[in-house]
């Protein structure tokens, strides 16, 4: 077991980089490689890699702060028997030096001092890769001709785990760009020329900045790394690491994602147009364009602007004196699962009349008798039953959509919920078996629950399990109405106030009483054919109740 204190690897010349993640806490167990950190430059993110497989001991730094190449950023304790924390393992390193790096192509181009004021043109370099080789160059991101800035992006390459951007080593002008997209580049390769206007000397390219000693290794080595053996394998290229701080999945050069992270924007929502899919900062200009646009307007959904428009604030006092309440519960309730199924749920209506003259003379006849059993025989009761055989006979409507879009759940009970008036707003108990049940025993439950919904007395469960709803505004009146599917059921049936009808017979017109029903049923579980099956069957069932004895 030895201590070993964990340092920030070479930065490629990079200093005083934000530390953006820590990926590790004290007591993790991590492999050789894992990341650790993840610090963030101007022009790249990387990865602080574990150097050995181990147990992290600390961690001396946070989000936020800011680290150079060598700063201590914790210690770990490995099974390999190694340096103690207090001597850094760099300084005891034996490692064999690796083959030194090819000075940058760019010192060895760099331009003559010229005198101030005087333009000179410079070849543009790919500086210090940090040990990758044939990168892809992935976006081009200036053309001849293009006034640049130092440090500005030039052109963007990809290695196997991250992207960074090639920064222009001086201000001046763009004379020429000698790589195209899908090109591959190394450490010293020309790029391109720029014309600068020298101040008493051109400034040196970014490459010959970055590493102004030669290069003692040619890839960062983390710095604990050095007091062990070194690996066979290459360094891995940690100036190229992934960037963890968006999406691993989008493509984007690190001053894009840097861009979204300060802007807030989630990298993957932005309609990539670069080459490989790959998100520009165009891309990223667009999107907050859009987002501005739509949060402007207040649209939200598709449809060209022609989407859900916000509501506006209205000051109704201008239009004369108000009173302003706050909404029951249930109200609150009742409006959001309203909007929530009226807007998911693609619903049609469909309108029938049931002939129930001979349903409402049973009904009277047998009204003193169900008096003498303590219940009080509305329709209501019959029309449950019936919804119950319907249910039965067309199953098609006793199903639910499952929430992960590709099943459908079929229900071998029929539990109906019974829409109540009540003045705290409207309730759904459910009345359980129907189709198991007595007309008496139906009109008790239904008179009950009634009763227990008007006195706030019903339970969570009382209205929970519904397969469909019926919504009986019959004493009330109307000649008919649309009502809005209790999702996750699939149908509801409307049924308004019945009245005397001329209704021809073949041979005269008879006055009937007749029963306006609507039913209204989610069209993503029901088509309008099983609809049309339900209401046929239910229509028929309430014009002859003897059919339920079938
Ligand atoms: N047409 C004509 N008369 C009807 C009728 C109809 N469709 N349905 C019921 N009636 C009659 C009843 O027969 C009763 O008359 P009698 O007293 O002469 O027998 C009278 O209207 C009152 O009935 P009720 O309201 O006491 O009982 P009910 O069984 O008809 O209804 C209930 C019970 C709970 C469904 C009802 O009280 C209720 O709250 N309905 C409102 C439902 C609602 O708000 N739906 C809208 C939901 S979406 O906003």
């Amino acid at each position: 077991m030895a201590k070993q204190v964990i340092k920030v690897p070479d930065l490629g010349g990079a200093d005083q980089v934000d530390v953006i993640e820590i990926s590790v806490a004290v007591g993790d167990t991590v492999a050789e490689e894992d990341a650790l950190i993840v610090v963030e430059g101007d022009k790249a993110s990387m990865d602080v890699p574990a150097p050995f497989a181990g147990k992290i001991l600390s961690l001396s730094v946070s989000e936020g702060d800011k680290v150079s190449e060598g700063d201590v950023i914790g210690e770990i304790e490995t099974d390999v028997a190694g340096d103690s924390a207090e001597e850094p393992a760099e300084e005891k390193a034996e490692a064999p030096a690796q083959e030194a790096a090819p000075a940058p192509a760019a010192e060895k181009s760099a331009p003559a001092s010229a005198p101030a004021g005087e333009e000179a043109e410079q070849d543009i370099v790919v500086p210090d890769l940090g040990g990758a080789d044939a990168v892809d160059v992935i976006e081009i991101t200036v053309s001849a001709g293009d006034e640049v800035g130092e440090g500005d992006s030039l052109i963007v390459v990809e290695g196997d785990k991250a992207s960074m951007d090639v920064p222009s080593p001086a201000a001046g002008t763009i004379v020429s760009i000698a790589v195209k997209e899908g090109d591959k580049v190394s450490t010293g390769d020309v790029i391109g020329v720029m014309k600068t206007v020298s101040g008493g000397g051109a400034p040196a390219p970014a490459a010959a900045e970055s590493k102004p000693e030669p290069a003692p290794t040619a890839a960062p080595v983390p710095a604990a790394a050095a007091s062990q053996e070194p690996p066979a394998a290459p360094q891995k290229d940690h100036h190229l690491e992934r960037d963890h701080t968006v999406s691993a999945e989008v493509y984007a050069g690190p001053a894009v994602r840097k861009l979204a992270r300060e802007l807030g924007v989630t990298l993957n929502k932005v309609k990539p147009t670069g080459p490989r899919n790959r998100v520009t900062k165009d891309d990223l200009h667009a999107y907050i364009k859009e987002q501005v646009k739509k949060a402007e307007s207040g649209a939200v959904g598709v449809g060209g602007g022609l989407g859900i428009a916000k509501m506006p604030e209205i000051d109704f006092s201008q239009f004369g004196p108000v009173k302003t309440e706050p909404m029951s519960k249930i109200h609150k309730l009742t409006a959001a699962n309203m909007a929530r199924n009226w807007l998911n749920v693609p619903h049609v209506t469909q309108f029938d009349d049931a002939d129930i003259t001979e349903l409402e003379e049973f009904r009277k006849s047998m009204k003193a008798d169900a008096e003498k059993h303590g219940v009080k025989l509305t329709p209501v009761p019959f029309l449950l039953k019936a919804v119950a055989a319907a249910l039965r006979a067309e199953p098609s409507f006793n199903v639910s959509l499952h929430n992960d879009g590709e099943h459908i759940v079929r229900k071998d009970y029929v539990h109906v919920g019974m829409a109540v008036d009540t003045p705290k707003g409207l309730m759904v108990p459910v009345i359980r078996d129907v189709d198991k049940k007595g007309l008496y025993e139906l009109a008790e439950e239904a008179t009950a629950m009634a009763i227990a919904a008007r006195d706030g007395k019903l339970k969570p469960r009382d209205m929970q399990g519904a397969c469909f709803t019926i919504s009986s505004l019959g004493a009330i009146g109307g000649t008919g109405f649309t009502p809005i599917v209790n999702s996750p059921e699939v149908g509801i049936l409307g049924v308004s106030k019945l009245s005397v009808q001329p209704v021809w017979n073949g041979k005269e017109f008879m006055p009937r009483q007749m029963l306006p029903l609507a039913l209204s049923y989610d069209h993503r579980a029901v088509n309008g054919g099983d609809a049309g099956r339900f209401m046929t069957y239910l229509v028929g069932v309430l014009s002859d109740v003897r059919r339920l004895l079938l």
